[in-house]
């Protein structure tokens, strides 16, 4: 499949708003990937297939997850939303015949983030936040300023956001999602 074929694919696959996201992903990917001199072309290629395990039913992707192997921690299969990252990894490899690896970790990745990230991990888990679709986040202005001048400084302000956002909701936050916080916290 080339990228075109891919897009088709990827937009047959989601609810119209979702695709939306997906495009603003892959759009503003490029945009920092032109900031921090790397491969543009990768990191469209992985702004548009990061959330293509999306739509997967919950008790789906538990059941792929364990069947494939990918580890299914008891955190995940309380919160099954989260397995969309490893699934989409997944099948960005199986269905879309994606081996860079660089392009599968920066999906595995996107959700909760992790210590010690790569550029294009750094560059798909900001996009995901920032694109300009995402409207309900608060500080997104100083957060799409930031992205373009440090993209650790970046980090670290949209995790603290999602960590408030999050225990705030009622959610308990991903211990991964701590634990990268923690490191941006310190790294700086
Ligand atoms: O897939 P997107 O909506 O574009 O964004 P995402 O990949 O960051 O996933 C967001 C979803 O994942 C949202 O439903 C909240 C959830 N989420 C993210 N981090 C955590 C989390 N849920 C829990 N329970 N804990 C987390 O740390
Ligand atoms: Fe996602
Ligand atoms: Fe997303």
């Amino acid at each position: 499949m080339n990228f075109q074929e891919i897009k088709e694919s990827i937009r047959a696959e989601m609810p119209v708003k979702r695709y939306e996201h997906t495009l603003g992903v892959e759009y503003t990917a490029a945009c920092l990937a032109m900031r921090y001199g790397t491969d543009v072309e990768q990191a469209r290629l992985a702004g548009l297939l990061h959330d293509c395990a999306k739509y997967i039913p919950a008790s789906e992707k538990i059941r792929i997850c364990e069947e494939q192997h990918l580890g299914v921690s008891a955190y995940e299969r309380k919160n099954p939303e989260l397995l969309h990252a490893k699934l989409g990894a997944y099948l960005a490899e199986m269905r879309y015949n994606i081996h860079d690896q660089e392009i599968l970790s920066s999906i595995v990745w996107h959700t909760t983030g992790r210590p010690g990230m790569s550029l294009l991990e750094k560059i798909i888990f900001i996009a995901d936040y920032m694109e300009p679709n995402r409207n309900h986040a608060p500080n997104l202005g100083e957060v799409r300023k930031i992205a373009f001048e440090d993209l650790d400084i970046c980090l670290r302000k949209i995790l603290e956001d999602m960590v408030i956002y999050l225990e705030s909701s009622g959610f308990v936050t991903d211990p991964m999602t701590r634990e990268t916080l923690e490191f941006y916290r310190s790294s700086l």
